[in-house]
């Protein structure tokens, strides 16, 4: 745990934090020396956490995005800090509504979400590849790859490559080690949709970390990341952040808390009339409001009864 008598030179040195092992975090320090620095369960210190250190003294400095996940109890989990991207992955298969849900999650807690669409190798893959092409193009970055084969791969290099921090989410099974092996092959993380847990369910393992890209660009691998949702995402921001409604952002509804079904002066609805907004888009929107709304009128029910 490092030398007490090397350390606390004077001033505090300011580094980032690059893996979590729960009871000890390593600090990459400006200077480029790498220290082990105890910290206490649960301290809130997460992977991305810019800190100073004076000893053993660790002082986080403020955040710009922190990236939660919500457990199935309903706890919420801080599992990054001060990630710019989010890989939102999918692979045929992947239910719908997970990449609106996604995105929008993103959105709301500041990162720029991509989309990488894995296994393009599959037959079953070029369909639906080119669909979710056409319907998020223009909207978000897209890569369709294949980790199997490595086609793809370079362009995702290349854009994380312009300097960006992220991590991939996406349900078990669409590939997230097995890019995360292809981008940063000192990983070599199992491959498998059960490999993160043990037989009890837990995760077999707990660290989180960091990864500088030989060719630039940071990719955060977090347990917490690979089987499960972001955060809800509720009906305010879901009408901000949808995808395919960025020409809101231009054009306000009359009302603040419009949800754009039919209230009067919804400014979505007359972007979909002028084809600002593709009905595609809209349609979709509309189903994933009532699930929104189906499960904020749920969670509430649950507090009330508390
Ligand atoms: N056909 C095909 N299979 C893939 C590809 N990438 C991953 N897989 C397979 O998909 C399964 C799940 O991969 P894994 O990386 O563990 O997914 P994770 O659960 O998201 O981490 C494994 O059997 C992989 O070999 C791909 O590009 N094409
Ligand atoms: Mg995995």
């Amino acid at each position: 745990m490092g030398n007490k008598n090397q350390q606390g030179k004077g001033g505090a040195e300011q580094g980032l934090i690059v893996s979590h092992f729960g009871v000890a975090v390593e600090v990459l320090f400006d200077s480029g020396e790498r220290r082990m620095v105890k910290v206490k369960r649960n301290s809130g210190h997460v992977v991305g956490d810019r800190v100073t250190v004076a000893g053993e003294v660790l002082n986080r400095l403020p955040r710009q995005t922190e990236l939660s996940r919500r457990d199935a109890r309903g706890g919420v989990h801080l599992l990054a800090a001060n990630l710019d991207v989010l890989g939102v992955v999918l692979a045929p298969g992947t239910p719908s509504g997970f990449l609106d849900r996604a995105i929008v999650a993103a959105r709301a807690a500041g990162l720029s979400p991509f989309v990488v669409f894995n296994k393009c190798d599959l037959p079953e893959a070029s369909e639906l590849g080119d669909a979710t092409g056409r319907v998020y193009g223009g909207i978000v970055p897209c890569f369709p790859l294949s980790t199997v084969t490595g086609a793809g791969i370079e362009p995702l290099r290349e854009f994380l490559r312009q300097g960006h921090r992220g991590a991939f989410v996406g349900t078990t099974g669409v590939g997230k080690s097995s890019l995360m092996n292809a981008l940063c092959p000192e990983l070599n993380l199992k491959v498998g949709a059960l490999s993160d847990y043990n037989w009890t369910g837990r995760h077999t393992t707990t660290v989180s970390s960091l990864h500088a890209l030989s060719g630039g660009g940071e990719l955060v691998d977090t347990p917490g990341f690979r089987d499960f949702g972001l955060v809800d995402i509720t009906v305010p921001e879901l009408a901000v952040w949808f995808p395919g409604f960025e020409a809101l952002r231009e054009h306000r509804c009359r009302f603040n808390n419009c949800r754009h079904r039919q209230e009067p002066g919804c400014a979505v609805r007359d972007d979909v009339g002028s084809g600002a907004i593709s009905e595609e888009r809209y349609q979709t929107y509309l189903v994933l409001l009532s699930e929104v709304e189906a499960l904020e009128e749920a969670a509430q029910r649950r507090n009330w009864k508390k």
